[in-house]
């Protein structure tokens, strides 16, 4: 067994480079080809590689030195048995070029000769992982590449990164494509899973087209639709109401009206019940503003109105203040306006839960998408006779199918099931709006 002295390598026009991190010490076994130390100048970092294997007997250097081609690392026991590492293996002791992808402002991690040749450097590595990663968290990474990561703020453990290099090794592109994705709102990787670029296709060549420019509401509507199904997780609870009393009620109320008079819709009715339903179930009357969830004790309530503009969501403010035909009244009001394209910016504001009431089109049930920041939108489809069960005997009854979304970061199932039943409790019975 003989003592060797490994020594800084070649390393480019560097004739002055701090030394960062130490990462070998005395008593170590290490392999050859195992990272002994980093150094970075003002345009690279670097590992320096050991040149040989055995057990460091002494280390030559320590964080914060300047060194340069030459210095003195460690003294190290050869062993000859070692094994050496099965990828790259230089003949001679290798240079990691440094400058080879400099840049001024930001730290270049050792480039692909490096990571190459830093293969054993796994071990070592996760024993010099950062203040901060947890015990365990064995992420195969360069001490370079890990100190890239964490100036950028990426915790390699939690992040989960896959990396690209040899056995799954974190390079320093992973890193950046991590932080792409995530800045561009792509979120992730996700072995392989992560969102593709928008498909090109020249559908001239399959035929003739017509190319119609989005208008401008559809243009901002498409942009809130797209962030909320993508950001927020969806659960949609399905339910019916029986309004064969409720609908009743309606006729005779728009017969009292008579010619000119308000026309009350089913609509009125539907935002009184969902006031009943927020108030008994407070998490939906809510929005999350970062982990916490603002309760709030007003109660406007948005509905979608289809114009030749695009979807719009005029905001009928204090509904629990108002009675049926002052709602049905604004309601006509704001979906007239709506339609002419004159609501103004305030009309739309301060929602705390929306409806979607496609029940004058069609339809038994659909999605409807979370109108973020709120947490929960009712769909209200077509109600239409059906035969019910009343325990002795089927009966014509008017049902109305009702689509629930929630926010199920913030709204359990049972909580959605349960706003969803007693809202269809309160439609079949309207007196229990009294309670
Ligand atoms: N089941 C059966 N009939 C219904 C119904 C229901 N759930 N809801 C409404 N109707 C009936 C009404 O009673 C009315 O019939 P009459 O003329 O015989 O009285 C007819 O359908 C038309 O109603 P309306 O649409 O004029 O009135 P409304 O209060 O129900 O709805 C508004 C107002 C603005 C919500 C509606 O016009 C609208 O724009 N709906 C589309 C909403 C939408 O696009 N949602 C999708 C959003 S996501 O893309």
């Amino acid at each position: 067994m003989s003592t060797i002295e490994i020594r800084v390598p070649a390393i480019g026009d560097f004739k002055d480079v701090g030394v960062v991190e130490v990462l070998v010490k005395p008593g170590d076994a290490i392999a050859h080809d195992q990272s002994l130390v980093t150094l970075e100048s003002d345009k690279a970092t670097m590992d320096v590689p050991s040149t040989a294997s055995g057990t460091v007997r002494e280390v030559k250097m320590k964080a914060g030195d300047r060194v340069k081609e030459g210095s003195l690392i460690i003294l190290l026991e050869e062993s000859a048995s070692a094994p050496r590492p099965s990828a790259v293996q230089p003949a001679a002791p290798q240079p990691v070029a440094m400058a080879a992808t400099p840049t001024v402002s930001a730290p270049t991690a050792a480039p692909v000769s490096a990571e190459a040749t830093a293969t054993t450097t796994v071990s070592s590595a996760v024993q010099a992982a950062p203040a901060g990663m947890p015990a365990g968290g064995l992420v195969h990474a360069s001490p370079s590449v890990r100190r890239f990561a964490r100036e950028l703020g990426v915790d390699l453990a939690a992040a989960n990164l896959s990396g690209s290099g040899p056995h799954g090794r974190v390079l320093q592109h992973d890193v950046q494509a991590h932080v792409k994705a995530t800045l561009s709102g792509g979120g992730p990787r996700s072995g392989g899973l992560e969102l593709l670029p928008w498909p090109k296709v020249d559908f001239a060549s399959f035929g003739p087209i017509e190319p119609k420019p989005l208008p401008r509401i559809r243009r901002i509507a498409a942009a809130n639709l797209a962030r909320n199904w993508a950001m927020i997780p969806h659960v949609t609870q399905v339910d019916e109401a029986d309004i064969t009393e409720l609908e009743a009620f309606r006729v005779q109320l728009n017969e009292e009206q008579g010619e000119g008079g308000t026309r009350v819709t089913l609509l009125a009715f539907i935002l009184k019940g969902c006031v009943a339903a927020l108030r008994r179930f407070p998490d939906f009357n809510a929005s999350l503003d970062g982990e916490t969830l603002v309760l709030k004790r007003y109660f406007h309530l948005g509905f979608a109105a289809d114009t030749p503009g695009g979807l719009v969501v005029p905001v009928v403010r204090d509904v629990d203040r108002k009675g049926v035909l002052d709602l049905a009244r604004e309601v006509a009001e704001l979906a007239a306006r709506a339609r002419a394209g004159k609501l103004s910016p305030a009309d739309m504001q301060g929602g705390c839960f929306t409806i979607s009431s496609l029940g004058g089109i069609g339809g038994t049930a659909f999605t409807p998408i979370v109108n973020a920041p709120e947490v929960a939108i009712l769909g209200v489809s077509r109600a239409a006779m059906r035969p019910q069960w009343d325990g002795t005997q089927f009966r014509p009854r008017r049902i109305l199918p009702l689509s629930l979304s929630y926010d199920h970061r913030v709204i359990d199932g049972a909580a959605g099931a349960r706003f969803a039943a007693f809202l269809a409790a309160v439609l079949s019975d309207v007196r229990r709006l009294l309670l």
